[in-house]
């Protein structure tokens, strides 16, 4: 008799027990009244093609995607083909899914995934049977985040997912998360690891700010010069061309576009000894004073030279989009040369050295339009009234005036935004800081519904001063899935509350795959090592 009951009260707490968590939270989850679930068998266990499906075995996104999740779900378990299924604390309705059924509509497997790209997905956890069915092979990337989210383990260590029906799809195409990888190089371990956890976020943009003032990483096969001479060590501290090449692919298998940002005129000082005669010598009286400032915008070999770095990285880098800087141009330099001086008079200018700003970059737009490119810029090259191609995209970052209302003039006048400014996270304060960053609402400004349609989403950045490899993972995770989950949730999606639950349980989890991601608050993770 008393067994009885106290198997009833354990039926009764697992009927209770909320359906797992996941983060970023799916726009709709229904979970069945009554509750039950399916054991999975870690032997047993299969990912297959749904019949009809577009996509079968030779799809290399997927199959790496089913290995990959097979080790995170199970990567602890030890596989055996006729493992006995552990039911002594299962509620009798408990059935085995020895298969999740891939259906994908479109055949596409080798392409980039790009800012069209469909990630919607649906996924049913039922009596038995498991089905993910999505338009495109990035939206099944998706929703295998999501299935292997909720998979959990009971008592005696079986693995388990409660009955559950959700329908997903991204607010915000463009989600992205920036890297510097001059300030300090990051190995390429960092920057995959990363990239794996970007996944487990449903990021599906990474910037790479790859050179800046302090060094030059990346390896050019045109200027070699530029990482020869301005790396940290030539050797060491250097992406060659394979590195490259292993991080486009390792971010296309996780459904995350790989944008480069070779910011000019200004912060390119590492580019001056490897390309003799590219920046502007800064002046101090009548002389030069052996400094240099921004490259130098008033010389034709000026423009031969970005054409022909440009076409290099037009060709390694596959996405349509190139980020093209633009920003934090010092005008103190130019201003000291006697040449510059003189360009600007005969130009007409005046004084006004926004005007020699906005010269360098339009040329700079029609050399990286015309080879195919589109471009994403930092604010100030809209600030500063260059005129710009109808498709290209203004990154709002400044604090100098409220965001909201950069994002409202930006659309206004018909550009595509990001939003970056609330999402420094290399900006770090006592206490919970991840909340400011979830409680941002990208549209919250005056303007039509038109121009709420060019917020393609948002960036959170990490700029490299303060942080290398020691310190990249604990300082953005899980900090950076406030970002993450506000640019794939639905708006309505903010209760601090609940995403406190659920981000530190995410959080949990991210311990469990081996990622070092830093605490929110006192508590602790039943995972947890050490
Ligand atoms: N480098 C470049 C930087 C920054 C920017 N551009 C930056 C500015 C302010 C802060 C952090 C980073 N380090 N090239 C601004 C887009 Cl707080």
């Amino acid at each position: 008799m008393a067994a009885g009951w106290l198997r009833l009260l354990a039926v009764l707490m697992l009927l209770l027990q909320p359906a797992a968590a996941v983060w970023p939270r799916p726009q709709v989850q229904r979970s069945p009244r009554g509750g039950g679930r399916c054991l999975l068998p870690p032997g047993r266990f299969r990912f297959g093609h749904a019949a009809g499906s577009a996509v079968g075995p030779g799809c290399t996104v997927l199959e790496a995607a089913f290995q990959r999740y097979r080790a995170l779900l199970f990567g602890a378990a030890r596989p055996t083909e006729n493992e006995p299924v552990p039911s002594t604390e299962n509620p009798p309705q408990a059935l085995p899914c020895t298969q999740l059924l891939v259906f994908v509509a479109t055949p596409d497997c080798d392409g980039f995934p790009n800012l069209d790209s469909k990630e919607s997905y649906k996924l049913s956890v039922s009596e038995g049977s498991l089905l993910l069915s999505a338009d495109a092979v990035w939206g099944a990337l998706r929703g295998l985040e999501t299935f292997s989210q909720l998979v959990g383990r009971d008592q005696n260590g079986a693995y388990y997912i409660n009955k559950t029906e959700i329908e997903d799809f991204p607010r915000f195409p463009h989600r992205g998360l920036l890297l510097d990888t001059s300030r300090h190089y990051l190995p390429l371990r960092a920057i995959l690891e990363t990239l794996d956890v970007m996944a487990y976020n449903k990021f599906n943009v990474f910037h790479w700010h790859i050179v800046d003032d302090p060094s030059f990483p990346y390896e050019s096969s045109t200027f070699p010069e530029l990482s020869k001479q301005g790396a940290f060590n030539a050797m060491s501290h250097v992406y060659t061309a394979g590195d490259v090449q292993a991080v486009i692919e390792y971010a296309r298998l996780r459904g995350i576009r790989v944008i480069a940002e070779f910011d000019t005129p200004g912060h390119t000082l590492s580019w001056g000894p490897g390309a003799p005669g590219l920046l502007t010598p800064c002046y101090s009286g009548k002389h030069p004073s052996g400094t240099y400032g921004p490259i130098n915008p008033i010389l034709n070999r000026t423009y031969q030279f970005v054409t022909s770095l440009f076409q290099e990285v037009s060709s390694v880098f596959p996405d349509f989009f190139l980020h093209l800087g633009g920003d934090e141009v010092d005008f103190t330099c130019w201003k000291s040369n006697p040449e510059i001086r003189a360009f600007m008079k005969q130009m007409g200018f005046d004084e006004d050295y926004r005007k020699l700003e906005s010269f360098y970059i339009q040329r700079l737009l029609d050399i990286v339009s015309s080879l195919g490119k589109g471009s994403i810029l930092w604010q100030e090259v809209f600030d500063n009234g260059v005129k710009l191609r109808p498709d290209s995209v203004i990154h709002v970052w400044k604090t100098s005036k409220p965001y909201m209302e950069e994002m409202a003039d930006v659309t206004k006048a018909g550009y595509q935004a990001l939003l970056s400014t609330p999402w420094y996270l290399n900006r770090i304060s006592y206490g919970q800081d991840w909340m400011a960053a979830y409680q941002v609402e990208p549209l919250k400004f005056k303007g039509s519904a038109k121009q709420k349609d060019l917020v393609i989403g948002g960036e959170a950045c990490m700029w490299g001063e303060y942080v290398d490899v020691t310190n990249l993972t604990p300082r953005l995770w899980p900090r950076a899935g406030a970002v993450a989950e506000r640019l794939w949730s639905n708006a309505s999606v903010r209760n601090l509350q609940d995403a406190y639950m659920r981000l530190a349980a995410f959080r949990c989890q991210l311990l469990g795959r081996g990622v070092q991601a830093q605490p929110l608050y006192v508590g602790y993770c039943e995972n947890e090592f050490g």
